[in-house]
């Protein structure tokens, strides 16, 4: 990822709230909104560039490309700490109920004078709202359940903001003197959807630098805790980081302790009981006599409790401890298995980048073949036609095997209507390489209903896979409802994949459900969905959900080679 794109678009986007919710003209918040998301979405590091390279970022005019460059110049941005200033800090509270948007929490703030969620859920439940205009029990639901999921998510994070702010904070560790080791563990090791808090771990003599270092960081806003053992931190974005040194000898035993989870720990330690060992995060000691007999690795410390080496997304206590002792741990797929992505756009439909910058960047992946699947026509908003499709198709045809050989699959993701059924018919849906389909509307159909519609599509001769199977949003919105395991058996048994869906913000299919597919026997393709050339770099977290999941390469249609997966694509029909 370009992070600095990424605060950039985050700034921008909030620029634009405040705009929405301070009163001004909603042309200039839509303006910079849509600047926002195309900056996000650039390759290019936008920090580098000057005020002519930033005018070349569509959207972005002189007055937003000076306020990039202020941005990186000062650390903020004038205006928008005016508007900042302007807004009482509960309605910035309000806009952060996922259901609720700038125009609602102004109304709510100014006839109401509802300033926190707390008083935003009591107003609700002594029906205040119901006699505002523009507001209905349908609204009320929705706010409901928006606050619902917010306490649901309990302040976790997501992987992906744990990820960067951990990777930032590693590479500042480790540059100091002194460090033998730096790295993250805990939940954001084993890849889990979403993170507590963000657990580093140092290998070194003396603890005080990594400890001071730390709190003087930039990016830390708040010391929590500063100690010999353990300092804790949070950060500007509110995330909590803890930071354990411990010495270089009791490097793996540390990282076996930290990265968890507390169930897998606690098999380890009965095991070594069972030994007449003890383990803690200093080593694995004797019992009798504390003699040290493993700590410098977390290899060292698993051999001598008769285990192999166990990838850190299987650490849950789901099984892997009895799969390590009789040696049938799987190989789970990595991210240098994969060959090919199978989902993504171009900036025919939605994406930011046109198709031969998707193209070449994915070839500089090292992918041996890439397939492009812009929306279809049913989802009304991405004005869809045959003529562009078919244009696009010829389009992808020139530039097959153009770069570095990688082969180019013509592709599109189809809209599942409420009876299963999609966008084109039969005979043009032929002409498709690869066709992903999936839910976009009708989230709310009964589960008969909804299972049926699924099935249907598993059972139309040219649907693949089905993308983003649920349809969930962590912490925004729940998944449909459906008889999955129906719905799996007939992916198995139609030869159609399910999605292992990379956005951050859906990882979809999930670790439970993945484990749940694969014991109907369905195959699964991990995706990036990637609407820019960035975010084609997620197929990280569809690894880590996947590895979760227990995947191995065969059951992973994209790690194949093309005569393999070209098999699959045909489902049953005749060749
Ligand atoms: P999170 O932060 O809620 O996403 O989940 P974790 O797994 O990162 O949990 P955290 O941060 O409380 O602790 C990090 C790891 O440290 C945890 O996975 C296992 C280990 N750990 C922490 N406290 C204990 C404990 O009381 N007993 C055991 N066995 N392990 C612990
Ligand atoms: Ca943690
Ligand atoms: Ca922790
Ligand atoms: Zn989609």
């Amino acid at each position: 990822m370009v992070r600095p794109n990424e605060e950039v678009e985050a700034l921008l986007q909030e620029y634009a709230d405040l705009i929405a919710i301070t009163g001004g003209e909603a042309f200039k918040a839509r303006a910079y909104e849509k600047a926002a998301r195309a900056i996000g979405g650039h390759p290019a590091d936008v920090s580098h560039l000057d005020v002519a390279g930033l005018k070349e970022i569509p959207g972005v005019g002189r007055s937003i490309a000076e306020k990039v460059i202020e941005y990186f110049r000062t650390g903020h941005v004038t205006v928008v700490e005016e508007r900042r200033a302007r807004i009482p800090a509960g309605v910035r509270q309000l806009i952060t109920i996922p259901t609720l948007g700038p125009k609602k929490a102004t109304v709510l703030y100014e006839d109401l004078h509802i300033s926190s969620v707390s008083e935003l859920a009591d107003a609700i439940k002594s029906e205040k709202l119901r006699d505002l205009k523009g507001f209905g029990e349908k609204t009320e639901e929705n706010i409901l359940h928006g606050i619902a999921l917010m306490q649901q998510a309990g302040g976790r994070i997501l992987l992906s903001t744990a990820m960067e702010a951990a990777e930032d904070i590693v590479a500042e560790l480790s540059r100091i003197t002194g460090c033998e080791h730096c790295a993250y563990a805990g939940s954001l090791r084993r890849m889990k959807e979403t993170i507590g808090d963000i657990d580093i771990l140092v290998a070194a003599r003396r603890s005080a630098p990594f400890m001071d270092a730390l709190t003087e960081l930039p990016s830390t806003a708040e010391v929590i805790a500063h100690g010999e053992k353990k300092t804790s931190i949070r950060t500007v974005k509110g995330v909590q980081v803890d930071l354990r040194v411990v010495r270089p000898e009791s490097w793996g035993s540390g990282m076996q302790y930290f990265t968890g989870s507390k169930a897998h720990n606690i098999r380890t330690r009965t095991i070594a009981v069972h030994l007449g060992l003890k383990l803690s995060e200093y080593g694995l000691f004797e019992t009798d006599g504390g003699k040290r007999v493993a700590s410098r690795s977390e290899d060292e410390v698993y051999a001598r409790l008769g285990l192999p080496w166990i990838p850190p997304p299987l650490r849950e206590d789901r099984g892997e401890i009895e799969a390590g002792l009789r040696g049938e741990l799987p190989e789970v797929v990595t991210e240098q298995d994969i060959r090919g992505d199978l989902h993504t756009h171009t900036d025919l439909t939605d994406g930011l980048a046109p198709l031969e910058e998707m193209v070449s960047a994915a070839a500089v992946r090292g992918y041996a073949y890439y397939a492009i699947t812009d929306h279809a026509p049913n989802l009304y908003m991405q004005r869809m036609t045959d003529e562009k499709i078919l244009a696009q198709r010829a389009h992808v045809r020139e530039l097959d095997g153009r770069h570095h050989g990688m082969r180019l699959l013509h592709g599109t993701e189809l809209n599942i209507g409420p009876e299963g059924e999609v966008d084109w018919p039969g005979e043009f849906l032929e002409g498709f390489d690869i066709c992903v389909a999936s839910v976009h509307s009708h989230f709310n159909l009964g589960r008969d209903a909804m299972t049926r519609r699924l099935v249907r599509a598993c059972e139309n001769p040219h649907v693949n896979v089905i993308g983003h199977p649920t349809t969930r949003l962590i912490g925004k919105r729940p998944g449909i409802d459906a008889d999955w395991d129906e719905v799996f058996a007939a992916c198995a048994r139609t030869g159609t994949a399910l999605e292992v869906n990379a956005q951050p913000d859906r990882l979809d299919l999930g670790d439970e459900d993945i484990l749940r597919a694969r014991s109907h026997g369905a195959k699964f393709a991990i995706d990036t969905d990637a609407h820019s050339v960035p975010t084609l770099a997620y197929l990280r977290y569809g690894i880590g959900t996947a590895q979760r999941g227990w995947l191995t390469p065969d059951d992973v249609i994209n790690t194949w080679p093309l005569r393999r997966l070209r098999g699959f694509l045909r489902k049953c029909r005749a060749t």
